[in-house]
């Protein structure tokens, strides 16, 4: 098997948890000091059909990158969103604004933890960047223009700028469908964006018939950046397992592609079928069946690549390869 799922598979459930807990899933992970730092998603109190009550943001610490031991409170709530936010930002718009906050990732970029993660505002879907130094306490470094949502940064700067990798979602421009790419801007300073690039149309990836989008931030290999996405393939005429969603016919795959390592905005290998696929229980019966969405890439010392990702919107992951056999599968467009 070139990619394996973990027998223990999912090793991050609600029940572990020890506050509030519904789903726990879509992580982002880091290996800092020898220490796994994983940052999930944790949607409560769940009320009814697609609703919860409040989602959060928990950290879980690891010295395996299996076995985790949780902070006693949330990382970030959504208040703690809204208060960085109205101070940094858009102080007219009130505590009301933020929505909710989900789907982080994090990248330790010169020592600096950067985490990038989705916020509903009343103004439309945003990308927020903020930076900690300790999972407490947050600053907002900079937001995305609606809508735009799976914001990933890069471990490294590259010819003296930061880089990430981001995926809006034009409904108009794109013919009012779900046809979403997969963007990417640069920035000197990760306040001012610019340079935006298309790097991946949806269309070039054959296991999607809709959107795509940027998932774990990349891992540097000799043969360039590597990185994940993920792919949704839409069958209405295929209904899928959903528990907290009654018409839900998309399913998520994990996907690969290689990138310039001078030139993070080009492409230069891409994986022609999925890398993961949703085929084990846990991934197909949930909130939202048949969903792999990856967050968290971890480059080990002897090669081997830990992909955590969230499965079926309802609980994290882990999937591990070599990283010679992921870049072998990544072929020239
Ligand atoms: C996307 C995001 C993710 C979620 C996925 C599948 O649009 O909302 O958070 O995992 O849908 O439901």
């Amino acid at each position: 098997m070139l990619i394996q799922k973990y027998s223990g598979n999912p090793i991050l459930r609600a029940e572990q948890v020890p506050y509030p807990a519904g789903c726990v899933f879509n992580a982002g992970v880091t290996k800092l000091n020898g220490e796994y730092l994983m940052l999930f998603r944790n949607d409560y109190d769940y009320i009814s059909g697609a609703t919860f009550g409040g989602t959060n943001l928990g950290l879980a610490r690891s010295s395996n990158g299996v076995d985790w031991i949780f902070d006693p409170e949330p990382a970030i709530t959504a208040e703690q969103a809204r208060e960085a936010f109205r101070h940094s930002h858009a102080e007219r718009y009130g505590l009301e604004e933020i929505g909710r906050i989900y789907d982080p990732r994090i990248s330790v970029i010169d020592g600096l933890i950067c985490v990038c993660t989705a916020m509903d505002t009343k103004h439309g879907v945003i990308g927020a960047m903020l930076t900690t130094e300790d999972f407490k306490s947050f600053e907002l470094m900079s937001i995305s223009t609606p809508d735009n949502r799976n914001m990933v940064l890069f471990p490294e700067k590259i010819n003296d700028h930061y880089y990430r990798l981001e995926r809006p979602f034009p409904v108009y421009g794109r013919g009012g469908g779900e046809a979403f790419d997969i963007w990417s801007s640069c920035s000197p300073d990760l306040k001012f964006w610019g340079d935006s690039r298309l790097v991946l149309g949806s269309e070039e990836v054959p296991y999607s018939n809709c959107k795509i989008g940027p998932a774990a931030p990349p891992i540097r290999t000799q043969a360039g950046w590597l990185t994940t996405i993920h792919a949704v393939y839409k069958d209405e005429s295929r209904p899928l397992k959903a528990w907290g969603d009654q018409v839900w016919n998309k399913a998520y795959y994990a996907g690969l592609m290689l990138l310039d390592i001078n030139d993070p905005q080009k492409v230069i290998g891409l994986a022609r079928e999925p890398l993961l696929s949703p085929d084990t229980s846990y991934e197909i019966d949930g909130f939202r069946g048949e969903v792999i969405f990856p967050g968290g890439m971890i480059l080990e010392d002897d090669g081997e690549v830990k992909i955590y990702y969230g499965a079926a919107d309802t609980s994290v992951a882990l999937a591990t390869a070599h990283v010679d056999n992921l870049l072998a599968l990544c072929k020239p467009l």
